[in-house]
This record gives structure tokens, C-alpha cells and sequence, in this order.
């Protein structure tokens, strides 16, 4: 049977705007292919965009190993930023308005330029961005348990829910991305340490891959857009009352609280 994506994409949307998680679609579709996750997750972002939502930008997921093994799901997944779910300064995290949020250190590229794929390269992806910022994301699967396939969460916009950005940028070849340290701390104990090279070999791999996604259907990444190349450790849970610190070689910390 033909996928419906307007339907499961409002599945998902209801999911997010009663704070409910749902049932996992592979549950209840014979098969969900990878070409019919991204048509939902382009109805689900039409659907917020209708709203008067923009577009910040775009992330990759599941591009280290220690998210991979976390979640279960070998391979990088891409979705869309909101504007609507960047967070202010401040770090604040309303947790009572998501299901049952986790978070992550993220490197983060401003881009100055847009990316086009195909064929583009890592250093092409440096050429087109601005700095490099350390950040934090709270991924939110819409899915009981935080648990899904790849179609799954690609459909569910890769768990994406909020965003905080680091002030401290550098240029994109001030430093060496591979061997860009960062410490996750949550309540100021350490959960996890990595290096950029945890992301594919380098970050800037992320980038230029999730432009020739975008080129194989007509998009790109656009000049102004925040690019998360996914998590370098595994993510942990966001209470109310949790602080999570994410410290940067190059790119200073960024903390965000969870509050009710
Ligand atoms: C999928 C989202 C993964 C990352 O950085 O790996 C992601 C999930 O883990 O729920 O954003
Ligand atoms: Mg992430």
C-alpha cells in the first residue's frame, strides 16, 4: 500500500503538540521505505512552515559511533532546523513542553554561503562557512521508549526539538576540526568525551554530505543556516532541574537547564 506522508506527518505533529509519544510507523506499515521517510519529513516541515515556522537551518544525526550504538541505527540521518526550536541565551529548556528530552554537544557551522550538492567536498564545505560554534541539542523522538528504526527517525525529523548556539565562534580553518575536543558534563559530572574525528573523520565530512543529500533533491544549504553535524557522544536525559555543559577546545561552552 501506497505511504500516505501527509498523514504520518501529521501523526508526528500531533505527537509533538500534545507532548504524547506514539507508536513507531514500521509498526504499523508493511514497509517504510528510506525515499518515503524523507517525503514524510518534508510534509511534517511544510506542515510547521504553515504555521509561519522558517527554516534556521539543517543537521545531520547518527554520524558517530556513539550514537550509533546508543540508538542502535548505523547510519547518518538528516533533517531540519526550525526556527522556532533555537533556543534563547539564556539556555532555558521548557521540558514540560517536549515528551521525554535528551541532549547532546553539537558542532555547529554558520554558513556564508550556500552549498550545493552534488560533489561537494569537506573543503568546500569549509569555504562556505562563516565559524564554527559549540552547541547543545535536545533530540525529542516522538516514539515510545526514544526507540525506532532508520526510516523512523528520519520521518520523526531525526528527533530534532531544540537548539542552543555557543557565542564563541572561530573562522573554519583556525583549528583543526579532527582534534577538536569536547567534554559533556551534565550536573558536573563528565558523561562523555570526544574529538571532532568522532564524526565521520571530520565534521566538515558531515557538511559536504548533507549537501549532496540535499542536491539529490533539489536543495541546498543556504548562506545565514546553523549545520549541526550530529552528536559526538551518546545523548543523556533533560529534567527539570538539569544542567548540561558542553566544553569546547576553540569554541569556549555552552550550557543549557532544563526548567518546567
Ligand atoms: C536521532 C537524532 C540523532 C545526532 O546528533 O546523532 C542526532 C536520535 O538519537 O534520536 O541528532
Ligand atoms: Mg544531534
Amino acid at each position: 500500500m501506497a505511504i500516505d506522508h501527509a498523514l504520518w506527518a501529521s501523526y508526528l505533529l500531533s505527537a509533538v503538540d500534545e507532548r504524547k509519544d506514539v507508536q513507531a510507523i514500521t509498526k504499523q506499515v508493511d514497509e517504510l521505505s528510506i525515499d518515503d521517510a524523507y517525503a514524510i519529513q518534508a510534509a511534517l516541515l511544510e506542515l510547521q512552515l504553515g504555521r509561519g515556522d522558517t527554516l534556521a537551518g539543517a543537521k545531520l544525526g547518527l554520524t558517530s559511533a556513539a550514537k550509533q550504538e546508543q540508538m542502535g541505527v548505523d547510519e547518518p540521518v538528516y533533517g531540519w532546523v526550525p526556527a522556532s526550536t533555537v533556543l534563547d541565551a539564556s539556555g532555558e529548556v521548557a521540558v514540560g513542553e517536549l515528551i521525554h528530552p535528551r541532549c547532546e554537544p553539537e558542532i555547529v557551522f554558520i554558513l556564508g554561503e550556500d552549498l550545493a550538492g552534488p560533489g561537494v567536498t569537506a573543503a568546500d564545505a569549509l569555504d562556505a562557512t562563516e565559524k564554527i560554534v559549540g552547541g547543545i541539542e535536545v533530540i525529542d523522538s516522538r516514539f515510545e521508549k526514544f526507540s525506532f528504526t532508520l526510516p523512523d527517525v528520519i520521518a520523526d525529523n531525526t528527533s530534532a526539538a531544540r537548539v542552543a548556539i555557543g557565542s564563541d565562534g572561530i573562522a573554519p580553518r583556525e583549528a583543526d576540526l579532527t582534534t577538536l575536543g569536547c567534554v559533556f558534563e551534565i550536573d558536573g559530572q563528565i558523561t562523555g568525551t570526544a574529538t571532532g574525528a568522532a564524526l565521520l573523520g571530520d565534521p566538515a565530512i558531515c557538511i559536504a554530505m548533507l549537501a549532496n543529500h540535499l542536491g539529490k533533491h533539489g536543495q541546498k544549504l543556504q548562506a545565514g543556516w546553523l549545520v549541526m553535524a550530529g552528536a559526538a557522544t551518546d545523548a543523556r536525559p533533560l529534567a527539570v532541574g538539569t544542567t548540561a555543559t558542553a566544553r569546547y577546545s576553540h569554541l569556549g561552552s555552552v550550557t543549557i537547564t532544563g526548567k518546567p
